[in-house]
């Protein structure tokens, strides 16, 4: 049986293992869920399409935004271009994803990345064309490059429709704690915090926008996630009670991990993720209902091949992807994960708030279900107040 998709229950009082759940969903409910979602998503395809239609007329009535196109023959109405920032899109994932929508011709892609000239090139080498695409600076390594990022992006005067929270770094090699240029432990840093303050800065143009789908994504991981297999190879995720987070994972006066442990990268990293899925949540308990803006997170797949392996050891880096490709089938490509990834940012089914999506061997999407950590809803909250104080938004 592949160990592909995704949860199996640990029951805490007995350890045993539900056999009918090893994948997170029973065999009967999965083909269920498959069906269901292939229905409605014919269903909210159509409505999707009546939406786009009323709203362009709507916008053409009104006030003419950019890039309508009212000058069609037959006053034929097409929906201006879709306007997507991707942090770290000059690798892996992310430039998957910005070359998937750009090559729809429907999309232009903000590459917000720390090195213009790596996403540049990157953009050049996977056939991106210049109209689809910009290269703006960003380095969620510190919270004044994420300020002037958004400064620099608001005056540019494009809207903004889509979010997607996906750069990252792994330092699962590391012996010694990194630090953000605020002095702030490197991968939640830049995974989480830089993340948080630029989208919290950013969800105001998000609710100015008038496109018909707005989105803020931010990108999970089954590693954070402790019902899963995978989630459970050491060490494992855990924010305990974030006294590390509450002291600022500076090193001095408090601990560099969240749970306020002994430094360990492997462990930061997953902690983050767990980050990342309870921040989405709880953007989505603060701001759906009032803005209409759908929040989402997402395992893409075991993406074996990217550079977020890079300071692991080479031989780790040799064997990665084969075992996942041929022991747990957890593999997909970069080309596969950057589709999955541009299906949340653009597919009209998959406007449904506060989910995590997954998708089943057969690459259709699945709400998931995250770890009871990673579902928390006072740790959600308190990850979001303590990050507040953290960035300097309270
Ligand atoms: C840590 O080690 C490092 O310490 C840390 O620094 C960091 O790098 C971190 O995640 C990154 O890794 C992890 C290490 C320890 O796991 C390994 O990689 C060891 C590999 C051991 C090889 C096992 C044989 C597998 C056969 C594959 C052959 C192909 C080779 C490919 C290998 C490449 C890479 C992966 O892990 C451990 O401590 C031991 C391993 C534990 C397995 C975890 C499973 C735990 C699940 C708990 C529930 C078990 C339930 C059973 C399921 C029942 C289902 C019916
Ligand atoms: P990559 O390393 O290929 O991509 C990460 C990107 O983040 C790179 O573009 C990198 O920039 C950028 N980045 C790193 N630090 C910063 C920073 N300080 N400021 C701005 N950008 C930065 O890894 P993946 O594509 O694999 O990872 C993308 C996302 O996918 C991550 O959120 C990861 O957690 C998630 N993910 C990955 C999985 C996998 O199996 N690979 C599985 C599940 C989730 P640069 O190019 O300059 O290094
Ligand atoms: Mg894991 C059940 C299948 C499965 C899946 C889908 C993943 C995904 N992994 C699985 C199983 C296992 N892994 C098993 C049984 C082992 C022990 C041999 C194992 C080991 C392992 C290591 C050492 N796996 C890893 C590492 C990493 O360093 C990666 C990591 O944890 O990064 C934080 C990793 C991953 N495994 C995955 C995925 C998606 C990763 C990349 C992590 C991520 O981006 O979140």
């Amino acid at each position: 049986m592949a160990l592909q998709a995704t949860s199996f229950s640990v029951h805490k009082t007995n350890a045993s293992f539900k056999d009918s759940t090893l994948f997170g969903v029973s065999l009967s409910d999965h083909r269920q869920l498959s069906f269901t979602s292939s229905a409605s998503r014919t269903r909210s395809k159509e409505f999707g399409r009546k939406v786009l239609r009323i709203k362009t007329q709507a916008v053409a009535t009104t006030t003419q935004a950019p890039g309508v196109n009212t000058a069609a023959p037959e006053r034929k109405k097409t929906l201006r271009k879709g306007s997507v920032i991707i942090t770290g899109a000059s690798s892996g994932l992310g430039l998957a994803t910005a070359k998937a929508l750009a090559e729809t011709g429907k999309w232009h892609v903000i590459m917000a990345c720390r090195d213009f000239l790596k996403a540049e090139r990157a953009a050049k080498s996977v056939g991106m064309s210049k109209e689809n695409y910009t290269v703006m600076h960003l380095d969620l390594a510190s919270l004044d490059s994420v300020r002037q990022f958004v400064n620099n992006f608001k005056q540019s005067g494009r809207p903004l429709d889509v979010l997607v929270c996906n750069a990252a770094v792994y330092q699962p090699t590391a012996r010694e704690p990194s630090f953000t240029a605020d002095g702030i432990e490197l991968s939640v840093g830049i995974n989480h915090l830089g993340h948080f303050l630029l989208s919290r800065l950013l969800l105001d143009d998000m609710k100015q926008s008038d496109y018909p789908s707005k989105r803020l994504i931010i990108v999970g991981s089954i590693t954070g996630n402790t019902n899963t297999l995978a989630g459970n190879v050491p060490p494992k995720a855990n924010l305990g009670d974030m006294r590390g987070l509450a002291g600022g994972l500076n090193g001095l006066n408090s601990s560099t991990m969240i749970d306020g442990g002994d430094f360990d990268g492997a462990k930061a990293y997953k902690d983050s993720k767990i980050c990342n899925m309870l921040t989405m949540q709880e953007f989505h308990r603060r701001y759906h209902e009032e803005t209409g803006i759908t929040f989402a997170s997402l395992y893409p797949g075991c993406i074996a091949t990217t550079g977020l392996f890079r300071e692991h050891i080479p031989l780790f880096r040799l064997l990665f992807p084969p075992f996942q490709k041929f022991i747990t089938k957890g593999y997909v490509s970069e080309e596969e994960s950057g589709k999955r990834l541009a299906q949340v940012v653009s597919d009209p089914s998959l406007t449904k708030s506060g989910v995590y999506w997954s998708w089943n061997k057969d690459s259709a999407s699945f709400e998931n279900q995250l770890s009871e950590e990673a579902s928390d809803v006072s740790k959600a909250r308190k990850v979001w107040e303590i990050s507040e104080k953290l960035v300097g938004l309270a």
